[in-house]
């Protein structure tokens, strides 16, 4: 837990840290050395998955006697956890195993995670972490409308601003009218939701006559999906907040793999006592890239009991960039989204959070949009439609040209050409978590 002791004890501003937040970057890569040497020879020995793989690629355990040597370490994929469902992953027996947690499936088979009893308390521990960063503090109340369940969002951020010692209010996602009543009766500090659900809150409150500027929060802690610094703009001024992103995912533990800094709100630091990160050529995996360079993340747990996770592909896109605000954790760039969410429009690389970049640049569109995907009958090309609302307070010619301009600016900016359909507002469907912002309707090969 984060109870500070008086050696652990290191201020930062008002905020007390964990003494892993404040080490060095030698000391940290000593660490991770020794705790990463421990992983690979644990994975080994317990889950017959990795026994296999790695033997299969001509490395053990002993080979890894410096950092880099991870590289010669196989990659595990979301198809590993898949094909050793449901408990296959697992290094401990199940009585060892205090909680379970799950993908939902919608894809394929669900994928299965497990924790220990100490594997929870290092999760709420960087939950804690990352919330704190972020401006949350002890005492405050803390509004949670991550959604409950075999989702990890729910019970990761709950834990986490427990242990940090907040007071939780486990609303879960969902029943818009009853969260807004709850915040203006109880009077939350910090808000924790996906940002588009954020979105629909703040939407629902005006609906109501209500000013989001106007109520009680003061942080949100986001994340769960890909956002842009225009969306951060947009929540922080409407709603009258300091909104940092929070990082993370099942197969490697849940949110809380990396958080925010508020002071500087430069992207999410990896808590890389816990994780070791590395980002690869996502085309050709054998090549591990140097920090700044974009490409696809990859990770290895470092502390993790019931299921260690050896250069787990997230197929998220970023680069690592150094610390600022925890010097010796390296942070991450903004997600620009997933290698599988990637639309390839003849021939050009689109991703939602562009057209999210370019569209809230453009004052009389709001941020609701859905990219929907065609292809005529008869035509070979692909189509790309963005649907999108105009702001409540625009109409007329003046919509007619925002229309304009964000085709332009999508055909400048990303090389697509597109169609621009702007709708009424309250037309699109809202989020109630991770928004599903593609509707490929193209027919199936
Ligand atoms: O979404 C864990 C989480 C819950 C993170 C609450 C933050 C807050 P999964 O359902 O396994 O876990 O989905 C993980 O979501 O690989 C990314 O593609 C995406 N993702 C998560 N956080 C962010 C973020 C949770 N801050 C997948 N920015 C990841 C962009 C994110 N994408």
């Amino acid at each position: 837990m984060t109870t500070p002791t008086a050696e652990s004890a290191l201020a930062a501003g008002d905020a007390v840290l964990d003494r892993e937040e404040t080490i060095s970057r030698d000391e940290l890569e000593a660490l991770q050395l020794s705790r990463l040497q421990h992983t690979v020879a644990y994975a080994y020995d317990r889950v017959p998955l990795y026994k296999r793989k790695f033997d299969e690629a001509g490395v053990h355990p002993t080979d890894l006697r410096e950092l880099s040597d991870l590289g010669k370490f196989p990659f595990t994929t979301k198809e590993d956890l898949r094909l050793e469902y449901p408990f296959g992953m697992f290094a401990v027996p199940q009585h060892e195993v205090a909680r379970i947690h799950a993908s939902s499936g919608t894809t394929g088979r669900a994928t299965v995670v497990g924790y220990t009893k100490k594997d929870l308390a290092d999760w709420a521990k960087l939950v804690a972490r990352s919330l704190r960063a972020s401006g949350v503090r002890p005492g405050m109340k803390v509004h949670n409308a991550y959604g409950y369940g075999l989702f990890t969002g729910g019970m990761g951020a709950h834990a986490g601003a427990e242990a940090l010692g907040c007071t939780v209010i486990p609303i879960s996602g969902g029943q818009t009218e009853r969260q807004i009543t709850l915040i203006q009766d109880f009077k939350p500090d910090a808000i924790l939701a996906t940002p588009t659900y954020l979105l629909t809150i703040a939407d629902a409150m005006m609906k109501q006559g209500i000013d989001p500027a106007s109520t009680s929060l003061k942080y949100a802690v986001l994340g769960a999906e890909p956002w842009t610094e225009e969306m951060r703009h947009e929540l922080e001024t409407t709603m009258n907040i300091k909104a940092c992103d929070i990082y993370g995912l099942s197969e490697v533990m849940g949110p809380g793999v990396a958080g925010e800094a508020v002071e500087t709100q430069d992207g999410s630091h990896i808590w890389e006592d816990h994780f070791r990160p590395e980002i690869i050529d996502a085309f050709d995996p054998s090549v591990v890239l140097g920090d700044g360079e974009p490409g696809e993340l990859v990770f290895t747990s470092l502390t993790k009991e019931a299921l260690p996770i050896i250069r787990y592909r997230t197929k998220d896109l970023t680069r690592l960039l150094p610390g600022t605000a925890r010097p010796a954790h390296r942070r991450m760039g903004r997600i620009t989204g997933r290698s599988d969410d990637m639309i390839i429009l003849r021939g050009v690389n689109l991703f939602p959070s562009q057209i999210e970049e370019i569209a809230l640049r453009i004052p009389e569109l709001s941020p609701h949009f859905q990219l929907e995907l065609t292809r005529p009958e008869g035509q070979r090309m692909d189509q790309l439609t963005v649907r999108i609302e105009r702001r409540e307070s625009v109409t007329g010619d003046v919509v007619a040209s925002a229309a304009k301009v964000l085709q332009q600016q999508i055909k400048i900016h990303v090389g697509s050409s597109c169609t621009v359909d702007v709708v009424e507002p309250g037309s699109l469907e809202r989020s109630n978590g991770k928004l599903r912002r593609i509707y490929d309707m193209r027919p199936k090969a």
